[in-house]
This record gives C-alpha cells, structure tokens and sequence, in this order.
C-alpha cells in the first residue's frame, strides 16, 4: 500500500474515531434533552446570591451555609471578588443572608469555595465546616469551626495532598477526617480536556484522616456530589456523566464496599440527605452540554430530583422540580428543611421554595 494510502486511511480511522466519541459525549451529556417546566409553588429567589451558591447545607436548628462565588474553569464567573461563605437562618421570614467572618491566618483574598461538609462534634456539640478551596486553581481542604454567637469560622487548618488533587465536595466524618470527590484525573488542562472527551472513567473517592490517606473507590467518569446516610454506613456519590447515584457501604478501615446504583436521568451534582427521612436530594443540570456552553441567550436549565428509600429494592426517583432557565440557571445543590426547599447553582441564583 502506497504512503497516500495508509495516511487517507488514518485520517478516516481519525475522523470516525473522534465523530464516534462526539456522539458519545452529546449522548452523555443529555445534549438533546429539551426540558418540561415543573414548578412549585411560592418560590423566591433569596435576596444577595447572584454569583452562586454551588453547595448549600443546612444544621439541625434550621441555619444554612451557602458557598458562593466559586471561579470553576470554563464556567462563567460574574464577580472578581473573593468567594464568601453566607448562613441564612431558614426560621427569619425575612431570608436574609449574612456574611460570616473569617478568623485566623486565612488568606480570604484567594477564597474560592466549592463542595461544603457540617461535622457536629458528639463530645461537645462543636460544629465544624470543612470546604473544597481553589485558590490560584490549586485543590485544597480547609477546616474552620462555626461559632454562632459571633457569625464567624475560625481558621482550623488546610490540607493538601497529591491524592486530593481536583476535590469536587466533601463529606466530613469526624473532627479532622472526611471522604473527597475528585472530578479529573489529570490536573493539566489539556489532558483534562481528553480525559472529558474520551469519558475516561478515572476519577475517585478518597478517604482523608491524619493517620492515613488512601483512594477507597475508583471508576467515576467526573466524580461529583458525596455524601452519608443518617446512620453513617453507607456512602452516596454522583457520577455525574453515567447519570447514576453510587451507594457504597463503609467498610472498616474507611474502605467502601459497591451496593448499587441508582439511576436518575440527569446530571446531578451536589447530594444531600435528609437526616430524618434518609431521602436524597439532588440538584441536577437537565443539559450537560448546555451547561458547558453556558450561553446567556440559550442557558442551562435547573432541575431538582429526589431519591426515597435508595436502599431498598424500589428506590422511587422524583422530579421535584424543572426549569429551562428563566429562573435559575445551572443548579447544583437542593436541601430540604421543614416545608422549605433551597435549590443553589454554580454561578448564579438561589432558590426557596414552599413544598407544601
Ligand atoms: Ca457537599
Ligand atoms: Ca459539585
């Protein structure tokens, strides 16, 4: 075979490789899925989130951190100033956000919050909020501890690590130890990009604690949203391009065990977990590759799923709520607290709703 040949040969073995995973990736990234709208009832947006609230996590009394302002490369960012951690006291009929005060040698400059963790000490009721740092692009874990009376975190400490390299969120299990999300395996941008046009399914959960740190799951395509069962057996984690909510079991020595998977048809980020029903609540990106483009003309749309009774045979996935993105663009997050439920996005909104 002449040389023309073997090189016209390549290029088509190029083009229909690259056109075989350009259908894969619309496929995965629910890129032609057109959404219903699906409202609820009195909802308003909360009054000062305009930069984003990707995680939301609420106390047992009714307070809930939002992490704001988070610079996620290739997503629209809307402010220049540092990320900011606000509490929003769900029993003030005003919803009024505050701004809580960072104590200690902190470097609020280059604060860019992403995935938040609560951790209440048993021992002495102390209450602990562990948060994914980016600063300068960097992947770090800060721990601080919430004290009320004063509406501020005190700087605890930061960890690093080669294997916490591209955190997503956190989910603390003791006063200095917690599970992480990577969303890539690589952290150079160009592989970062082959790695998401291949859907390479690298990604993993790592376990954090000052004795030891160690991968403990492996196999996610873009690991994402992570977080426990009330009764801290069992683990749930999004994978968020295979569309599906991972349960692991919590072996000893913080290893997981696979239990299911559980599908949701959508692109769900951040989970949280109802601590008196066990139910999950997911806030999901309907569109991934809408999301990605992030048009303003043409934005991502905003939806809410609820899973009830994932361990049991029938898990009942639900809709709770839709939006095409006239409302809020890009959600990441829903936690349900009493009658109310809080949906935040990655770079804009945040919702309250009246689930009655
Ligand atoms: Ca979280
Ligand atoms: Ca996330």
């Amino acid at each position: 075979m002449g040389k023309l040949a073997v090189l016209s040969l390549a290029v088509i073995a190029l083009a229909a490789f690259i056109g075989e995973r350009l259908v894969a990736f619309r496929h995965l990234s629910l890129s032609s899925r057109e959404l219903t709208q699906n409202y609820l009832p009195n909802c308003r947006l909360i009054k000062g989130i305009e930069y984003g609230a990707e995680d939301i996590t609420v106390l047992e009394d009714g307070l809930a951190f939002l992490s704001t302002g988070l610079k996620y490369p290739g997503l629209p960012s809307y402010s220049d100033d540092p990320g900011k951690i606000y509490t929003l006291n769900l029993f003030d009929l005003d919803l009024k956000i505050e701004g809580l005060k960072i104590k200690g040698q902190f470097d609020k400059g280059s604060f860019n919050p992403h995935g938040i963790s609560v951790y209440t000490d048993e021992k002495d009721g102390a209450v602990y909020l562990f948060v994914v740092n980016h600063p300068q692009g960097n992947s770090q874990v800060e721990i601080f501890r919430f004290v009320e009376g004063e509406n501020a975190l005190y700087y605890i400490k930061t960890i690093r690590h080669e294997l916490l390299h591209n955190v997503n969120d956190i989910v603390a299990v003791g006063t200095e130890s917690f599970y992480a999300t990577n969303d890539h395996y690589f952290i150079n941008g160009i592989l970062m990009f082959v790695e998401s046009f291949l859907s390479l399914s690298w990604c993993d959960v790592v376990y954090y604690s000052p004795q030891t740190v160690q991968s403990v799951a492996g196999g996610f395509t873009f690991g994402n949203g992570i977080n426990i069962s009330p009764d801290k057996r069992h683990l749930y984690v999004s994978d968020i391009m295979k569309h599906k909510i991972k349960v692991m079991e919590i072996q000893k020595n913080a290893v997981l065990s696979h239990v299911k998977e559980v599908d949701v048809g959508s692109l769900c980020d951040n989970i949280e977990v109802d601590r008196e029903s066990g139910d999950l609540w997911l806030g999901c990106h309907p569109n991934g590759l809408k999301f990605m483009y992030s048009d303003p003309n043409d934005p991502p749309g905003s939806e809410v799923i609820r899973i009830e009774n994932i361990l049991s045979e029938k898990p009942k996935v639900t809709q709770v709520y839709a939006d095409d993105g006239s409302v809020i663009v890009g959600s990441s997050v829903a936690t349900r607290y009493g009658r109310n439920l809080l949906i935040g996005t990655v770079y804009q909104k945040a919702l309250i709703c009246d689930l009655e």
